[in-house]
């Protein structure tokens, strides 16, 4: 079957040629109970029975690769799906720089492949567990059918991966693929592979912040496999990137429509200092200085995920031709990074100074800068919006050092503002930059349910328009 047509009929949708390949389909076919049975546990709690209005990826092409019906999360149709191979593509960087792309997994990369599949699948079904208990919070149907659409398709990237480790690494890639549904996040004795994904998501606002932040890891991150010389890797992340736009629509729409509300709730009643929380909350949204700590946690979380800044397994990986840069295409320099040098914050003599290091050990420090351009680009619409709303308050990103587990500032205290910090010092305004159990327990409060078709919570504005252009008033999710 020609690799653009999705075969549709059989029991896992594929362009993969899946009813050619009976190896590969006993073994997707063998994993599947186990997918649904972790998807019954540790997926979505609740609402599992209801008509979601869903889009199914039908299609790699273009335009209409969707169609959006009302689904049963259990039954929606969670296929392998790969963008169209690139003809003659060659690859884009390392030491093979311009070697046609492999088809097949070359032997001397087999481990570095695997870890990195393993740990692109793992954080899928993590960010679903973290998840799982926000529908019965949502603040309007409209918001809770985002909620699923995200997860099912979260899920299917936890397919995309499975693919691969099924196909191409054997009895290994059956092993990882069994463990990818065993580990869970916050576990205790088996938990997911990197920090962020054991965190909480506790209530709505961190859900937005986690598909602004999070999911916008995951964006840079599949940008840079996307660029793999592993041919089968980069077109299962080009596909998985379509979807995920809708991941950082839904992140950056959220918060947005929140500031939106407290704004204006704020005008309305008359309030101009931004910073008296206790006269916001009144009025039943959420301050703005709150929303700036829990962007102060978000931000900080995800910055971890890009590992250390100088890395020797990201020089590695890149050299090896089988993880990019972002948009490595569309840079003018020898894809090779011999001789050039890159710069990186670091600490020297407790001061924090940017230093010219070798450029192929500082991918994952090149890595993290482009993905905090891309969200300047969200954080300054938020704050043209407060601006015309007449709010004077900008919520702002903090330093790189701030707040951070892994990597160059791992052992250090910094403010946002980027001071270095005592321990007492930090420890004793630290409870000011993140989110306290105070703040938690006031967003909690506001975590009411909103089921009535086009209303939405005291605390978030409408969105603008609907999604698939359906009526405000749209039943989006069908409860049984
Ligand atoms: N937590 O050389 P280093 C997504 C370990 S999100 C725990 O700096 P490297 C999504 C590291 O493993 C995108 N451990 O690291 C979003 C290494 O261990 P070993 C997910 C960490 O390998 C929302 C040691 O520290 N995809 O898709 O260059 C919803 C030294 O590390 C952490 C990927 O991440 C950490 N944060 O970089 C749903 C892409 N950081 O070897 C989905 C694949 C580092 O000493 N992964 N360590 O035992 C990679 O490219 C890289 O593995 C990393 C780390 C960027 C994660
Ligand atoms: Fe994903
Ligand atoms: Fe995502």
């Amino acid at each position: 079957m020609s690799s653009d047509l999705v075969d549709y009929d059989s029991l896992i949708p594929n362009n993969v040629g899946l009813a050619d390949d009976p190896k590969l389909r006993r073994a997707l076919e063998a994993w599947h109970p186990g997918y649904l049975d972790w998807w019954m546990t540790m997926g979505p709690d609740g609402f599992q029975m209801a008509d979601v209005y869903l889009r199914t990826a039908i299609s790699v092409e273009k335009d209409g690769w969707a169609k959006f019906a009302y689904v049963k999360m259990p039954e929606y149709r969670w296929g392998i799906l790969l963008a169209p191979a690139i003809e003659n593509r060659t690859i884009p960087c390392g030491e093979h720089l311009g070697e046609p792309v492999w088809q097949q997994i070359p032997g001397e990369y087999r481990a570095m492949l695997r870890r990195l599949i393993v740990i692109q699948g793992d954080t899928e079904p993590a960010s679903v567990e973290q998840q799982r208990h926000l529908g019965s919070t949502a603040p309007s149907l409209y918001d809770m059918r985002n909620l699923f659409q995200v997860n099912v398709e979260e899920g299917r990237h936890l397919w995309a991966m499975v693919y691969l480790l099924q196909k191409y690494f054997g009895r290994d890639g059956r092993e990882e693929a069994h463990e990818l549904l065993l580990r869970q996040s916050g576990s205790v004795d088996r938990p997911r592979m990197l920090e962020a994904f054991n965190e909480e998501t506790p209530d709505w606002l961190s859900f937005f912040m986690f598909t602004f932040f999070t999911d916008r890891d995951g964006k840079m991150q599949l940008e840079a496999l996307a660029q793999s010389g592993f041919d089968p890797l980069s077109r299962t992340c080009r596909f998985m990137l379509a979807e995920e736009a809708h991941h950082m629509f839904v992140g950056y729409t959220g918060v947005q429509r929140i500031v939106q509300r407290t704004c204006e709730a704020m005008s309305e009643a008359g309030i101009e200092d931004p910073y008296d929380s206790e006269a916001v909350r009144r009025l039943g949204v959420i301050d703005l200085p709150t929303i700036q700590r829990k962007t102060n946690l978000h931000f900080s979380l995800t910055l971890d995920l890009f590992g250390s800044e100088e890395s020797t397994n990201a020089a590695n990986f890149f050299n090896a031709g089988i993880k990019g840069r972002h948009h490595e295409e569309r840079l003018e320099d020898d894809h090779r990074l011999l001789a050039a040098t890159y710069p990186v914050t670091k600490l020297v003599d407790g001061e924090l100074h940017s230093i010219e290091v070798p450029a192929l050990n500082a991918l994952n420090a090149r890595l993290r800068d482009d993905f905090i351009d891309d969200c300047r680009g969200g954080v300054t619409r938020w704050n043209r919006m407060i601006a015309g709303i007449g709010i004077d308050f900008e919520i702002r990103l903090p330093h790189i050092a701030f707040n951070r587990a892994i990597g160059e500032f791992s052992d250090i205290n910094v403010s946002p503002s980027g001071d270095v910090l005592t321990e007492d010092r930090w420890n004793d305004q630290y409870g000011s930059w993140l989110p306290d159990t105070e703040d938690q327990a006031f967003i909690q409060s506001l975590m009411q349910p909103e089921l009535d078709p086009g209303k939405f919570a005291g605390w978030i504005a409408p969105p603008t328009k609907g999604v698939h252009n359906k009526p405000e008033d749209f039943l989006y999710v069908k409860l049984p």
